[in-house]
């Protein structure tokens, strides 16, 4: 890799970190090559932007709380993210998919605690997509949103840039709009 800036996504296993790359490879303003999700085994890059000058990579991460995962290669995993988190430079945007019925679980918690310093000088962006939201009532759905966004509170600051919505790749709920925030967050130069 050669410093690009990077967008991770990451979440809980089967959390639909892939399918949402998936949904967002289709929006023009965002349109780059993706493929048909599956349990993510390994780190899957992809270019963002003109083929020969790409502006950023997509990371699709794999998921963590997968319970059939032996203790030893979960352990191993958190390691790998923990340092991932904290210290790739390139790293500039985070989106934590979360399954909106599930809402943020202490898992999801402990890997914010990861970013949450870079989080809190705004050197990484924080975008939570409570996705499946196809799955809920309206009112649920905004209970949903508004538990979070009082745990995400706790990451402000004056520099923080901390996002909130609702997703669904299946309806294509947010769709657009997280789109267009990430093609904001590469825009703005500042990735
Ligand atoms: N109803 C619904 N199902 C979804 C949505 N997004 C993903 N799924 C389903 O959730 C399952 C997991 O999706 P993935 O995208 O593979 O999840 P992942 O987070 O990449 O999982 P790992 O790679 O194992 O970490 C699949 O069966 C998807 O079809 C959604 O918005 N709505
Ligand atoms: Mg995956």
């Amino acid at each position: 890799m050669n410093g690009l800036p990077e967008i991770a996504f990451v979440g809980r296993s089967n959390a639909g970190k892939s399918t949402a790359i998936n949904a967002l490879a289709q929006q023009r303003r965002l349109a780059f090559a993706s493929r048909t999700p599956g349990r993510t085994r390994h780190i899957n890059l992809y270019a963002l932007g003109p083929k020969d000058a790409p502006d950023a990579y997509i990371v699709d991460l794999p998921g963590y709380g997968y319970a059939a995962v032996e203790r030893s290669a979960k352990l191993q995993w958190q390691q790998v993210m923990a340092d991932y988190l904290a210290t790739r430079r390139s790293l500039k945007g985070l989106v934590l998919m979360v399954d909106a019925r599930l809402g943020l679980t202490d898992l999801d918690q402990r890997l914010l605690a990861f970013v949450a310093r870079r989080i809190g000088t705004g050197e990484v962006k924080l975008l939570v997509l409570l996705t499946k939201a196809d799955k809920l009532s309206r009112r649920q759905a905004d209970a949903t949103v508004r538990a979070t966004a009082r745990t995400l509170a706790e990451f402000a600051t004056d520099h923080a840039d901390i996002g909130v919505a609702l997703f669904s790749a299946l309806s294509r709920h947010g769709v657009g709009d997280a789109a267009a925030t990430l093609h904001a967050w590469v825009r703005s130069g500042e990735l």
